[in-house]
């Protein structure tokens, strides 16, 4: 098996599992890289570059599942903040993740390392103020959201032509109303194919975020299935597994989106359904330019484990994603 750049896995690595309304976060807790000094994006490089192996064993197949997003906690670089995270899945680094916050606040007070109240982290793309409430769900005050780009047409072979929105919220969005098809868990075969298409379709036509960034993430909205919801989504992640949560970051854009459009009115509250039909809860508070969103959401610890990188294993590198 051809192995990724970077160290070996090491032996032993202690995790602790949750789900954020039913999307994984692995949290490492301990036998993770070291990363050493600097910016937590500076960080995030090194994890790319000298430690990659490290992800992929960690997320992928045999220890994890395609849709799972982890967590390597590191010291952070405000002496205020209780850690810094960087977040990665079975294909590369993300700058933020909403439900993996919530899953690392949740992991941490689990641990005892956290009490109910606020304490700020800091990711790769700046820093996230959290709230531990005393029901036990999370809240978190995400870096500033905005749309960059509206009224985008693309021709999606297959498909004919759709209108969407980019927008930043923490990672990079493209945002469409409606689908093919229901937006249910039954169908996201057909979500998945058509927004893997869309993807396709921007890389085609060269729409980017700021500074030429790639899109990877793809958002459909639609309507609740309950009536207390403001509306329902299903968000395709760059490694082609769907968020079965409402997805933190995509739910920053698509408030960002609704806010420039006037549709949601800034502290006004904003119900997003996931595609599982659990639930965050938002509101925008608006900035100069675009949004501080505040989302809150409950997540579950499901395990405590050591994960075992046996040097025989010749799948200790893991296998599927990249
Ligand atoms: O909740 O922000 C999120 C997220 C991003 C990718 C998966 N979940």
């Amino acid at each position: 098996m051809p192995s990724a750049p970077g160290s070996e896995p090491p032996r032993r690595v202690r995790v602790v599992d949750s789900h954020t309304e039913g999307e994984p976060t692995r949290v490492v807790i301990d036998g993770g890289p070291e990363l050493g000094p600097g910016s937590l994006a500076a960080r995030r490089e090194r994890l790319r570059t000298d430690h990659d192996r490290f992800r992929r064993a960690l997320v992928t197949e045999p220890r994890g599942t395609d849709g799972m997003v982890g967590a390597l906690l590191c010291p952070p670089d405000d002496p205020t903040h209780a850690t810094g995270i960087v977040f990665f899945n079975n294909v590369g680094y993300l700058g933020m993740c909403g439900h993996g916050t919530i899953g690392v606040v949740t992991t941490l007070a689990h641990l005892g390392r956290l009490a109910p109240g606020r304490a700020t982290v800091g990711t790769p793309v700046g820093a996230v103020a959290t709230e531990l409430n005393a029901d036990g769900s999370v809240s978190f005050w995400n870096v500033p959201s905005y749309r960059h780009r509206t009224g985008i047409r693309l021709d999606v072979p297959g498909y004919g032509p759709v209108t969407g929105d980019v927008a930043w919220g923490g990672n990079w969005f493209f945002l469409l109303e409606g689908a093919p098809v229901p937006l249910r868990v039954s169908s996201a075969r057909e979500l998945t194919d058509y927004c893997r298409a869309v993807r396709s379709a921007l890389v085609r036509d060269g729409v980017t975020g700021a500074d030429r960034a790639p899109i990877d993430h793809v958002e459909l909205s639609g309507p609740p299935e309950r009536s207390e919801n403001d509306a329902r989504n299903f968000v395709l992640c760059p490694g082609d597994a769907y968020d079965r949560s409402p997805c933190g970051t995509g739910t920053s854009a698509k408030m960002a989106c609704l806010v420039a459009d006037r549709r949601l009115a800034p502290g006004a509250r904003w119900r997003q359904e996931g595609i599982l039909g659990g639930v965050f809860e938002g509101s925008a508070e608006a900035l100069p330019v675009g949004i501080r969103p505040r989302i809150t959401g409950s997540a579950f610890v499901t395990g405590e484990s050591t994960l075992v990188f046996d040097p025989r294993d010749p799948l200790r590198e893991g296998v599927g994603g990249t």
